[in-house]
């Protein structure tokens, strides 16, 4: 029968990365990316759009090592905007002025130091009632008068030709009056001399830190946003918050109303707007002419049975492939999401043509997602659960999908709560992540990622050649920080 005369997809396990001529060492390669057509990243990678995986605590990690987290839409309105705030607040060089702490005139000495010590600040502008800058106050001025002169007024105290700096102050000039007055803290102040912000010593050295971080055009850290397809005013919101990404968060997007609505939500916000997910080439031709960036992944991931409950799927490599066939030349990015347990899964992605990965189950189990830790058997687990499993749902999804439902037996889920072992910090797992992908373009002898996609060829594997890629006829004594036993 014709119905039977099917074509082969493959997945991760399918296929390895063809060893190539080489002068390429790990180290040198490059991995920067765009993650969508605006907006850069320095490390190919996205945390996932989950509510045991990306809040603000995993997106400033995210971005300050490089990459980019996608805020979960299991929150309302209002919290999202929190969220998106944090992380684009997180490594400000000039601090707001709704966050500096100030000393009036009138305070005491011994009132101003208890404030300072208990907002942990070494120093504070004074302002008057109009917040108009009259002198800055620090441990330093304070010191000689604790004891004998702790009633006397800060303006007795205070340093009052104040250094100060106009809202435009770059890093650098910021530096330098700091170097030229041997000073630690900056005001910066409107025309009129109002206080607007403060730059801190502390907070330009916080940036320098993270060297590699993924920042918009302003120097804040790049933000993701998950927002459901019919969710127009959620992403206005968003958007109006700053956040740089919009995905369009949904488990088949090649369904007419989602692909309609993505586009409306396109035209209204100035973020860019990656679609998904999808799995074909006839998806992405219906999506590539409007959307930023493609999202690829029906099925493929760790607490995900899609699969096996709607018998639709797409395994994952030939779906990025697909995808990439129609979206490369229109110069849309193609993000592999889902599925990745390794480094090398990771990089066989971006050879099939994707442009960036995004992982669930990898991130979970670290200090920076929002999951409880679990103790089993003297082991320590976070939580990790599917946005479509019944408690996911429940717990917003349900709200907004749902609202109706008021027994489980009304779900039909696609996902399922799970456990991940508990691993440390994003940047060790990063560094691991990143370190296998970079190992990946040194045996195919490619220095960038671009030239990577371009070069990468693959081999069929096996299930005898794939059982001898693993360890094998061993039994493994120490963990390896990279690799565990499915
Ligand atoms: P993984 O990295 O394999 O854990 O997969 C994470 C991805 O799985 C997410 O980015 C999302 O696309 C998908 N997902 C999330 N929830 C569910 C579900 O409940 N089916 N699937």
């Amino acid at each position: 029968s014709e119905k039977l005369r099917v074509p082969e997809a493959l997945t991760f396990d399918d296929v390895l990365l063809r060893p190539m001529e080489s002068r390429v060492e790990p180290d040198e390669a490059d991995v920067s990316t765009a993650v969508s057509k605006n907006v850069e990243l320095n490390l190919p990678v996205l945390s996932a759009a989950m509510d045991t995986v990306t809040e603000s605590g995993m997106a400033i990690g995210m971005a300050r090592e490089g990459g980019l987290g996608v805020l979960h839409q299991n929150m309302d309105v209002e919290t999202m905007i929190t969220e998106i705030e944090r992380v684009k607040r997180a490594d400000e060089l000039v601090i707001r002025r709704e966050n500096v702490v100030t000393a009036r005139p009138s305070q005491t000495i011994s009132e101003v130091d208890l404030m300072m010590e208990r907002q942990g600040v070494s120093g504070a502008p004074v302002v008057d009632d109009d917040d108009e800058v009259l002198g800055i106050i620090s441990g330093t001025d304070i010191r000689p008068y604790l004891e004998v002169g702790e009633s006397d007024a800060v303006r007795e105290a205070m340093t009052d030709e104040v250094i100060t700096a106009a809202r435009d102050v770059t890093a650098r000039d910021a530096l330098e009056l700091m170097y030229d007055h041997k000073i630690e803290r900056v005001p910066v102040v409107d025309e009129g001399g109002h206080l607007v912000g403060l730059v801190t010593m502390q907070s330009i050295l916080q940036r320098r830190e993270h060297e590699n971080a993924a920042r918009d055009d302003d120097g804040r850290l790049v933000c993701g946003v998950a927002v459901g397809p019919f969710e127009s005013d959620r992403a206005t919101a968003a958007d109006e918050a700053g956040a740089d990404v919009l995905f369009i968060d949904c488990a088949h997007a090649h369904n007419l109303n989602v692909l309609d609505s993505a586009r409306e939500i396109k035209q209204s916000v100035e973020a860019d707007v990656v679609v998904g997910n999808v799995g074909t080439r006839e998806a992405a031709e219906a999506a590539v002419d409007f959307a930023d960036g493609l999202k690829v992944g029906i099925g493929p991931g760790s607490i995900c049975t899609t699969r096996v409950v709607s018998g639709a799927g797409m395994p994952q490599i030939t779906a990025v492939a697909e995808v990439a066939d129609v979206a490369a030349p229109e110069g849309v990015p193609v993000i592999a999401d889902g599925g990745i347990r390794y480094s090398g899964d990771a990089i066989k992605a971006i050879a099939a043509g994707a442009d960036a990965v995004m992982l669930g189950s990898y991130f979970a189990g670290t200090e920076e997602a929002p999951g409880r830790v679990i103790t089993m058997n003297g082991k320590k687990y976070k939580q990790y659960r599917g946005m479509g499993s019944v408690g996911a749902m429940k717990s917003g999804g349900g709200d907004r999908y749902l609202k109706d439902a008021d027994e489980d037996e009304e779900f039909v889920p696609e996902g399922v709560e799970a456990a991940t072992p508990y691993k440390g910090t994003l940047a060790s797992e990063l560094h691991q992540l990143v370190g296998g992908m970079r190992s990946g373009m040194g045996y195919v002898g490619a220095e960038t990622l671009p030239g990577f996609k371009e070069r990468a060829e693959f081999v069929r594997v096996s299930s005898a050649g794939q059982t001898e890629g693993h360890p094998h006829d061993v039994m493994i004594t120490d963990e390896a920080p990279n690799y565990s036993p499915q």
